[in-house]
């Protein structure tokens, strides 16, 4: 039997149109649903949208329409926009739906029967943008912290579900399953708030003489069903809960995906209701950081949205696949501009992986007359380096992808892509044409048209139409991922065709690197040993930094932990600069950030980049350069 894997994104507010953000998540979700496919899992990917609740209620009135016919007309822009986005979901589930009315009032009767519900009554500081109350310790200055709108006293009768009763569950079960909440600066908010204090029980109905566009209390009409207990049970209702098969299948392997606004329902709320419906808990909980726009958390409210169509149609669908996986790193914050995604691509994908198809095809249709060339033994051991480097590299993509570090395994790709132009470089084969060394020229063509092939198969998920593109080419559409075949770089037949590939991914300030003179290029390069061109210098992403906090690691006489802002964006560095500065000197000075360096894991702490300082001698201590304070935290070396 196959494995398994459930994902779901959210389901999004109908109180405005879908925003990049919520591209982002179903972007993800989507990929992640190809991805376990390719790999031989049997997937299944929900979305759908939120459609109970004060703020649906209050949106439809503003724009002068019932409830239901509001959020029929907006979740229906929600499928469209998938649908042109071409995000292939299972199942698309709105909570207006009888089959998810159905499931709601099943686990309220069952957890009511089972004595979790009382009915009592509650005063607390509510946000109508979170609908739901926030505890003096999580709100600032009496305000919301993600709305900045005044928190509101609302005191009323109401039920309650009995959520501290489950808190001691909760917490072992996190301890017991390390990665139930990940990445782990998640599970440590949850923990905070479990380990801190005892939770407040959760008031989960809202009475009819307030709101009535909600699900009612099985077992009181004269209440309707508070929006989060409702929306949550989405994602079991969509399955057909509590007996369809679907449910019974898929269930067990349960990964949601949000983004950090939601943690609380998704890390506490969730699990506790689960328990006490007795359904077993979700596998993994996969939170992601915020898309920030010119410095503010892009949110419908601050109204600096992105149209998530117009950016595919201006930039090309594979292009904002490969930026968005490739430029966050999951469960940090990062900026969108579109100045970072002209980067991703024109240096990932027109120079490095672009670049080297058309480079192989056009030698092979050069050298071979647009075929596939036959490998002559002599030259094996070139494949068997290739191969060892591409399943490192694979190996790499898939576990990475699996614990959710999506840039980390995409990255180990492009060191694959990276070591084929190397390669390209080193062999020189315009010079093994000319001294007409034809068995090597033949190795080497034929590697790299098999490392394209299967870079193409395992990139499916991500680049959907250049994949195509390259596998059509090669007459191989259709070829599936099988790990044994894939990593043997022994896949294409012999005299198979190699047809012209066009241009992969156009360049968008052109710079014209096609053809001929692609090769004089690299010709020209490989003659300036040791010198490296402007673009491979312009890879390293060098931002401005401030120090924000700086601490000492215990056990280390060396190192010292560091929170920084890049711009907008807060990352932990861990710097080797305890023996010649004190933390407290640090905090609020500028620093050189390498923003794209590879996280690595120092004393328990993920490092995310390398602060840049300078020494004199190899023995000397580094001295920190320093910025002046003038130069915006973000700021790009250029
Ligand atoms: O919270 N960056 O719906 P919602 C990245 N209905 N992702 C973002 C983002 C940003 N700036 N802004 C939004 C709700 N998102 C509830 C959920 S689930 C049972 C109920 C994405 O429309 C991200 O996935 O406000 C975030 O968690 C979600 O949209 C919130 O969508």
């Amino acid at each position: 039997m196959k494995k398994l894997f459930y994902v779901t994104t959210p389901i999004y507010y109908v109180n405005s149109e879908p925003h990049i953000g919520h591209a982002y998540t179903t972007i993800l979700a989507d990929f992640l649903k190809r991805f376990y496919m390719m790999i031989g899992y049997d997937a299944y990917f929900l979305t759908g949208t939120d459609e109970h609740g004060d703020k649906i209620a209050k949106a439809a009135q503003e724009n002068g329409a019932s409830p239901q016919e509001y959020t029929d007309r907006i979740s229906s822009s929600f499928k469209q926009v998938w649908k042109e986005m071409d995000l292939q979901y299972d199942d698309f589930i709105r909570t207006s739906e009888g089959r998810h009315r159905k499931a709601v009032q099943s686990i309220l009767q069952k957890v009511y029967d089972g004595g979790d519900i009382y009915f009592g009554s509650y005063g607390g500081y509510y946000c109508f943008g979170c609908e739901r109350y926030f505890t003096e310790k999580e709100m600032s200055d009496g305000k919301c912290p993600d709305h900045d709108t005044k928190l509101e006293y609302i005191e009323e009768s109401n039920y309650f579900f009995k959520m501290s009763k489950y808190q001691g569950w909760l917490i072992n079960h996190i301890k017991a399953n390390p990665d139930f909440i990940r990445p782990e600066r998640y599970r440590n908010e949850v923990m905070s708030l479990l380990e801190g204090e005892v939770l407040e029980d959760l008031c989960i109905s809202r009475p009819k003489a307030r709101l009535k566009w909600g699900i009612p209390l099985p077992f009181d009409e004269n209440y309707v069903t508070y929006v989060w207990f409702d929306a949550l049970i989405n994602y079991v209702s969509a399955l057909g809960y509590p007996d369809g098969d679907t449910f019974r299948k898929y269930w067990p392997a349960a990964q949601h995906i949000i983004a950090k606004d939601i943690v609380k329902p998704h890390g506490v709320f969730w699990p506790t209701m689960l328990k006490a419906a007795g359904i077993e808990p979700y596998r993994h909980l996969n939170v992601h950081g915020y898309w920030n726009m010119e410095e503010a958390k892009m949110s419908k409210s601050l109204g600096n949205v992105v149209r998530p169509v117009d950016l595919m149609k201006k930039f090309g669908d594979d292009q904002i696949r490969y930026f968005f996986l490739r430029e966050m790193t999951f469960g940090l914050d990062a900026k969108f501009s579109e100045e970072s995604v002209i980067n991703r691509i024109n240096y990932d994908l027109a120079n490095d992986l672009g670049n080297m198809v058309k480079r192989s095809f056009n030698m092979a249709e050069r050298y071979f007359g647009g075929k596939v060339p036959p490998y002559p033994q002599e030259a094996v051991h070139e494949r068997d380096i290739l191969k060892e480097k591409f399943i490192r590299a694979l190996d790499e993509y898939v576990d990475n992808t699996m614990a959710f570090r999506f840039n980390s395994g995409i990255q180990h790709l492009w060191e694959f892509i990276g070591s084929l132009n190397k390669y390209i470089d080193e062999t020189k084969p315009w010079v093994l044409a000319k001294e007409g060394k034809t068995g090597h020229l033949s190795a080497v063509i034929r590697n790299l048209l098999e490392s394209c092939f299967a870079l193409a198969v395992v990139l499916s998920p991500v680049l959907r139409n250049a994949s195509v593109k390259i596998l059509e080419a090669l007459d191989m559409a259709g070829s599936q991922f099988d790990r044994m075949k894939i990593i043997s770089l022994d896949s294409l037949e012999d005299g198979g065709a190699v047809r012209d590939v066009g241009v992969l991914f156009p360049k968008l300030e052109k710079e014209g690197l096609e053809g001929d003179a692609s090769v004089k290029k690299e010709q020209k390069m490989a003659e300036n040993d040791g010198l490296i061109d402007i673009k491979e210098f312009a890879k390293v992403d060098i931002r401005v930094a401030e120090i924000l906090k700086a601490a000492r690691i215990e056990g280390s006489d060396k190192l010292l932990e560091l929170e920084i802002d890049s711009g907008g964006e807060r990352r932990t560095l861990v710097a080797g600069l305890a023996k010649q500065y004190d933390a407290e000197y640090l905090v609020g000075k500028k620093i050189l950030l390498v923003a794209n360096l590879k996280p690595a894991t120092i004393f328990k702490r993920t490092s995310q980049g390398m602060l840049l300082a300078a020494k004199k001698e190899k023995n000397d201590a580094p001295v920190l350069i320093e910025i002046d304070p003038s130069i915006p935290n973000g700021a790009r070396l250029s």
